[in-house]
């Protein structure tokens, strides 16, 4: 494929309700677009970059600025035989792993495209349906929490995570364990604890967690696996993991025994589906995370989600839960069941709606 255009857009789509997290709130989500045109088919993309450094060192800025004047330069006039090919290419480039996926997925895309084939077979996806969570911001009070919970409950989700913080946590994990005792419960801390905190992150073993997602640094390895030969409960780790090598020094040291895995903070599937690979091979469940995706970046994580090893499941929720409207049709939904369908038409399998994503750029850039 010979890559002949690309055009990145800086969206800026405002939340139904704000996200707090250990690290701030969030009431809008500004993130990159990637389009690539190439041999008469389009792909698309989404870097999941934040405004603000906050849950990782990359920005929506700092990302424009990778792909733009390094990125899109290394394959834009290319003959492209396969994404790994333009990995190739792209790989001088150290880190700034969001930037690259952005590129990445809207490649993915074009190929899957190119073959007729959805993004889910090309990623080898094995299932057509895939079972779905929803993570829940900080809340005002413990009862605000069980009253959210609850009706995302009964719109079908199977599995409720609840951020936490330092004196953010027991009361509201017991309020919550009290009134739903059985069903899938899991925290993430977003880095939020030092091993100073250990005897709280202990006390959480009393209530049946899934997991501790990220209690320690967002570069940590090394605490982490002293902390997990402290707890009962599995941790879970989401910052700490930007690669393959990652995965691999984590579940050797035993930091955690199991991974959420977000394409974006990896620097792509193929990527994803390396540590995707590993943890099958090493008996570690992995779950698809989420960063607030429009339907673009949804899209892509459902079709990664659908491999086998996605045992628990993910933060992909409706796009309802995040947007009055998405940007795609149709729109993401949760059935009652708790799963949400895996596109079966080319590539990401829906429908970019032109004057939908029109409305919510805020700059717009083309490379030709
Ligand atoms: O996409 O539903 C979603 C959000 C899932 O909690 C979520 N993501 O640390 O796992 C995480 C956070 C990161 C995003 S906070 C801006
Ligand atoms: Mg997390």
């Amino acid at each position: 494929m010979r890559i002949e255009r690309v055009e990145l857009r800086h969206i800026k789509m405002h939340l139904v309700a704000p996200f707090e997290t250990s690290f701030g709130v969030e009431t809008d989500e500004e993130h990159i677009i990637v389009r690539v045109d190439g041999d008469g088919v389009t792909g698309w993309g989404e870097c999941p970059a934040g405004a603000e450094p906050f849950y990782s060192y990359e920005t929506t800025q700092t990302a424009w600025h990778i792909l733009r004047d390094f990125l899109i330069p290394s394959v834009l006039h290319q003959h492209i035989a396969s994404v790994d090919e333009a990995a190739v290419l792209t790989a001088r480039v150290r880190g700034h792993n969001m930037a690259k996926a952005g590129l990445e997925f809207a490649l993915w895309d074009a190929f899957a495209k190119a073959r007729g084939e959805s993004l889910a077979k090309a990623l080898g996806g094995a299932r057509d349906r895939i079972v779905v969570g929803v993570s829940i911001g900080i809340q005002p009070s413990p009862d605000v929490l069980v009253k959210r919970v609850e009706s995302y409950l009964a719109e079908g989700y199977q599995r409720i995570k609840i951020k936490i913080a330092p004196g953010r946590d027991l009361a509201f994990i017991a309020a919550v364990r009290q009134v739903f005792p059985d069903i899938l419960l899991q925290v993430d801390a977003n880095s939020a604890y030092t091993l100073a905190d250990v005897a709280a992150l202990r006390a959480m073993d009393d209530y049946r967690l899934l997991l501790i997602e990220q209690p320690l640094g967002y570069d940590d390895i090394f605490d982490h696996a002293k902390l997990q030969r402290e707890l009962k409960t599995p941790i879970c780790l989401d910052e700490s993991i930007h690669s393959l090598a990652d995965a691999r020094a984590a579940l050797e040291l035993g930091s955690c025994r199991i991974i959420n895995i977000k394409p974006a903070r990896v620097g792509g599937f193929a990527e994803s589906k390396r540590i995707h690979d590993l943890c099958a091979a090493r008996g570690a469940p992995v779950w698809h995370g989420g960063m607030l995706e429009s339907g673009i970046g949804r899209a892509g994580n459902v079709a990664l989600a659908s491999l086998p090893n996605f045992t628990l499941p993910g933060d992909i929720s409706a796009s309802k839960r995040y947007f009055v409207q998405d940007i795609v049709e149709p729109e993401f939904q949760v059935a009652a069941d708790g799963t949400m369908a895996v596109p079966t038409q080319p590539g990401i399998g829906v429908q970019v709606m032109q004057d939908r994503l029109e409305r919510v750029t805020v700059r717009r850039e083309e490379f030709v």
